[in-house]
């Protein structure tokens, strides 16, 4: 089941075909020069894929407004549909990551054929204990797994329980946690005791966890507790996923550190300790700004490829990391920003895989600074896109995946077939 009509992509495709095939070959040539075979890189970026997160599709906002646009997603069987959009014309988005309960429905095993039937999966599954839901007993103004107060805690982790089930029903196999929970003022909290409740109340969570799942803690520098945080930093993330076992690693959301923190460092860290759960992808300028990924800075994004590409290399024992994007999409159409962030995580990767690992240690090992940093620009500067069309050719996408999703009209179908919401707020979705 195709939400785009094929005979679109096809006949896009066929007007910019022959300039793909001529462009591949051309780069063939230059990487042939260098020892580098394009096809095996080629294979191993068909071998990639980035979670969607299904908050993405939904348009963003912030604390002071949200803008909406047309046709925006209703529920989750919407955004299923928008999820099959992106991937059907980038390729590089075969699995879709919900957030519960913004992704309640009646019927998940509904859901999850709904899902198989447009050839999608699901990622890691998030729980929300960081904003009150219509009705519930327990308040987390003041913190959900590390509240003072154990209902609190323990409706916490239900909820968290209650996400492993859903994530069971659709074939799910992570489950990632992030709180809110911190204080906003010096004395508020004391650090050590609510690092305590955590680790207790997670250790339920980890009980719960079926075999071959993962649990992937994500840490936060701030917001929404703007003093401090109990999941701070890599540091209180690692120390906690080393007390709750082997099914426990830090996943790390690009936009959560202190402004020009070397994030591609925490990255090597925490593979040499075997805790890397993987990614969420995205940009900033300042903070948690959500941007889209490689919209500031894709050379960083290129540098965090570039330590994943050398693990990968160097067969470092258990290292298997997730990749999801999550971004907020405030001024742009959801779908594109989704289609086209994929695109740049995957270019970062394939520029990554062009980097000259043996002469990069050679010249680490002869302490040739300008050596080994000229060789990472080289790879870095390498236009890879000829090897991201020739891929969406070869797998029935679009070649230019923006251009088509304009050509097709869907965004106009869907302002047609999904009336607006009214009402909506500030927030994420
Ligand atoms: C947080 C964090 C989480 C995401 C929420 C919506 O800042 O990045 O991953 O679930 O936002
Ligand atoms: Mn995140
Ligand atoms: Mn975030």
């Amino acid at each position: 089941m195709k939400p785009i009509d094929s005979q679109l992509i096809a006949d896009h495709n066929a007007r910019l075909e022959r300039h793909v095939r001529n462009d591949y070959e051309h780069l063939g040539e230059q990487l042939a020069r260098r020892d580098v075979d394009i096809e095996a890189i080629t294979a191993q970026v068909a071998a990639f894929g980035v979670a969607i997160p299904s908050w993405g599709v939904g348009t963003g906002g912030t604390r002071f407004a949200r803008f909406p646009g047309a046709g925006e997603p209703r529920d989750v069987f919407d955004k299923l549909q928008d999820c099959a959009v992106i991937h059907q014309l980038g390729r590089a988005t075969p699995t879709v990551s919900l957030h519960i309960p913004w992704d309640r429905c009646s019927d998940y095993t509904e859901l999850r054929g709904q899902a198989q039937a447009f050839g999608l999966g699901f990622d890691a599954m998030n729980s929300n204990t960081f904003s009150d839901q219509p009705g519930q007993p327990q308040s987390y103004k003041f913190g959900s797994l590390t509240h003072t107060h154990a209902a609190t805690r323990a409706q916490a982790v239900a909820h968290n329980l209650e996400c492993i089930e859903i994530g069971r029903a659709l074939g799910s196999q992570a489950l990632t946690v992030w709180v809110g929970d911190g204080s906003n003022f010096p004395g508020q909290q004391h650090f050590r005791r609510a690092f305590d409740r955590y680790l207790e109340s997670t250790r339920q969570i980890v009980a719960a966890l079926p075999a071959g799942w993962r649990m992937f803690l994500e840490h936060k520098i701030a917001e929404p507790a703007f003093y401090s945080t109990v999941i701070q930093d890599w540091g209180s993330s690692l120390m906690a996923a080393q007390a709750l076992g082997p099914q426990v690693q830090c996943l790390v959301d690009l936009g959560h550190h202190a402004p020009n923190v070397n994030i591609e460092m925490i990255v090597a860290r925490l593979i040499a300790a075997g805790k890397l759960a993987g990614f969420h992808f995205n940009d900033s300028k300042y903070g948690d700004d959500d941007l889209d990924a490689g919209s500031v800075s894709p050379y960083r994004l290129f540098l965090v490829f570039n330590e994943l590409v050398a693990a990968a290399h160097e067969r470092v024992p258990g290292f298997e990391p997730a990749y999801m994007l999550d971004q907020s999409h405030n001024v742009t159409d959801p779908i594109e920003s989704l289609i086209d962030s994929a695109e740049q995580v995957q270019r970062s990767y394939a520029q990554a895989l062009l980097v000259d690992r043996v002469a990069l240690d050679a010249a680490q090992q002869a302490n040739d600074a300008l050596a080994a940093t000229k060789l990472l620009k080289r790879a870095f500067q390498t236009d890879v896109s000829p090897i991201l069309q020739q891929l969406r050719l070869q797998q029935g996408a679009a070649i230019d995946p923006i251009g088509a999703y304009r050509a097709s009209g869907y965004r106009a179908r869907m302002a047609a077939e999904r009336p607006a919401r009214a009402g909506a707020g500030g927030g994420i979705v």
